[in-house]
């Protein structure tokens, strides 16, 4: 008696599995998939889920938006989108050296990965092969580098008088490509390397931004006119905000950012600040592409590209409504 009972249990082992591989074709899941951001309180993480949304309204499949501000939450999160169903995810990871660690989990529970803004590091230091889509840093960086120059002399800053405030995030690739590409062009244009002042950011908001402006500021206090870029709007409005606090006019600062939503709320205001322009980047792309990506590699196994890097848009107070309308970017 107890031979068949066996033979029956590996029956049903082997051919359960199997069946739903090689029988008739299984009726089409519906898809489902996760949307991981480091800093859900963030303008850009928000503009990323919202055009997430509308992919999955439009092409229509389900999605899970979950705010992962660390690695034990990044874990958890995909044990739970596993449990829930889903098939892969899209993240902005709070830390790229997390990378090994989100893959291995993912291929535990067989979910596909593509990151976004920010590239997995692996352990040997090198980008890992994994889909990405992030922005062309170094380029949108010198966009802002030659505007920095180029508003500077419109106003006749004297270089002697002028510095540059440069809050650094060196730990994340794509924000010391922007820095770097951001000081390249500048000097290039004719400023002088020794008057790049930088300080590394704690975070990257604007409050990390404005503390690490507050340390240039204290070691460089005879500057008299300042350009401010950094990694992002946040970075270089909180630099911004420190030198007002010290009171110089905004007549006196040229801020350039990179983002578009922190600094569109700035140019909304009556009377212009320090910040002055911004290189708009793609949310909707960021957002809708990488789901739509997602969304055909489950649906079709057709695996995004490798790398994609999308580019920006230089855009001021007067010129930011006619960019962002442009852009489908006003709703
Ligand atoms: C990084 C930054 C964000 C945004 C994005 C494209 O993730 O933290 O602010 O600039 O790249």
């Amino acid at each position: 008696m107890r031979l068949p009972l066996l033979a029956a249990l590996l029956a049903v082992g082997v051919t359960g599995p199997a069946c739903s591989g090689t029988g008739a074709p299984a009726k089409p899941e519906r898809v489902k998939i996760g949307f991981l951001v480091k800093q859900p309180e963030e303008p850009w993480f928000q503009n990323e889920w919202r055009f997430a949304s509308k992919a999955a309204a439009g092409l229509g499949f389900d999605l899970v938006k979950i705010g992962a501000v660390d690695g034990e939450r990044v874990l958890t999160a995909i044990d739970s989108l596993s449990a829930q169903g889903a098939q892969g995810f899209v993240i902005c990871t709070p830390d790229v050296r997390l990378g090994p660690a989100i893959v291995a989990k993912a291929r535990t529970h067989g979910l596909k990965v593509m990151s976004v803004d920010d590239q997995f590091v692996g352990a040997d230091g090198k980008f890992m092969d994994v889909p990405h889509m992030g922005i062309s840093a170094r380029e949108i960086g010198r966009v802002v580098g030659r505007a920095l120059h180029e508003e500077m002399t419109r106003r006749g800053f004297r270089t002697a008088e002028t510095g540059l405030c440069l809050p650094t995030r060196d730990e994340l690739d794509t924000a010391r490509e922007r820095t770097e590409g951001v000081v390249e062009a500048l000097v290039a244009a004719g400023f002088p390397a020794d008057r790049v002042y930088k300080a590394p950011q704690k975070t990257t908001d604007v409050p990390g931004g404005m503390d690490a402006g507050n340390i240039v500021l204290t070691q460089h206090a005879d500057v008299k006119k300042w350009l401010v870029a950094g990694m992002n709007d946040e970075a270089v409005l909180g630099g911004v905000r420190a030198i007002e606090g010290r009171g110089l006019k905004p007549a006196d600062i040229v801020g350039i950012g990179i983002g578009g939503d922190v600094a569109r709320v700035e140019f909304e205001r009556g009377q212009p600040t320090g910040l002055y322009a911004t290189v708009l980047i793609s949310p909707r792309r960021h957002g809708y592409e990488t789901s739509e990506l997602m969304f055909k590699w489950i649906r079709d196994g057709v695996a995004p590209p490798a790398a994609t890097y999308t580019t920006g848009l230089l855009m001021t107070r007067d010129t930011f409504k006619a960019v962002m309308q442009e852009q489908g970017l006003t709703e």
